[in-house]
């Protein structure tokens, strides 16, 4: 597998998923912030016409996208790595619904924040929304090591990459005391320690 990665982005959750789960991949890099090309010459919109990452090419050629799906692709191809919990059961479901709020809940409001002209109005909007979803999960991991209980999972490693954003974008985590103290665990783990490692400074 070749997972196309900007480090730092979300796609560096793909890239803590396909370390934990001891997979035999290569890192493709590129630059969102510069001109998106790839090492080969191809442009990102050469192998994702959506313009964005992270991409996964299967060792067929096939391409897959979409932080929900390639995380569980991975979590898949090594059960015994228990990123996921097995396909048909409740508890897959629960992780999907937590990919799900991750991704459209906690990474797109976060998101907003990288559009340097955000209106101070909207920036207020999209702070107070965050405050709301990341209470929410907050409350979830009083008792919990992990957002699925004792288990990490692609949804922690996914979390983890999207409220690391906070200071950059200049958002005040530090209300969310567990969120926190996750932040702290799941930073000490040698996948997420290697992939922070990869990123160029800003
Ligand atoms: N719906 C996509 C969104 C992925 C996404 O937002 N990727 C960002 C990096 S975190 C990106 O590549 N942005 C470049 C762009 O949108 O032009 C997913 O969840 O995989």
């Amino acid at each position: 597998m070749k997972l196309y990665t900007s480090p730092g982005s979300c796609s560096s959750a793909s890239h803590i998923a396909l370390l934990e789960a001891g997979a035999d991949f290569e890192l493709v890099k590129l630059n969102l912030k510069t001109d998106r090309m790839l090492p080969d010459g191809r442009h990102l919109n050469d192998i994702n016409p959506k313009g964005y990452v992270p991409v996964l090419e299967l060792d067929d050629g096939s391409l897959l996208t979409e932080n929900v799906a390639i995380l569980q692709y991975i979590a898949d191809q090594y059960p015994e790595s228990k990123l996921a919990p097995p396909n048909g059961t409740l508890e897959r479901t629960r992780l999907q619904e937590w990919l799900g709020y991750i991704n459209s809940e906690v990474h797109k409001t976060f998101g907003a924040f990288f559009n340097p002209a955000l209106p101070d109005d909207m920036r207020t909007f999209y702070t107070q929304r965050l405050d709301i979803r990341l209470a929410y999960i907050d409350s979830r991991l009083e008792s919990n090591d992990y957002l699925m209980g004792d288990q990490f999972t692609v949804a922690d490693g996914y979390l983890f990459i999207v409220t690391g954003w906070s200071d950059f974008l200049g958002y005040d985590l530090s209300p969310q005391k567990n969120i926190l103290a996750w932040r702290e665990r799941v930073g000490k783990r040698e996948t997420v320690k290697e992939v922070k490692a990869t990123r160029p400074p800003e």
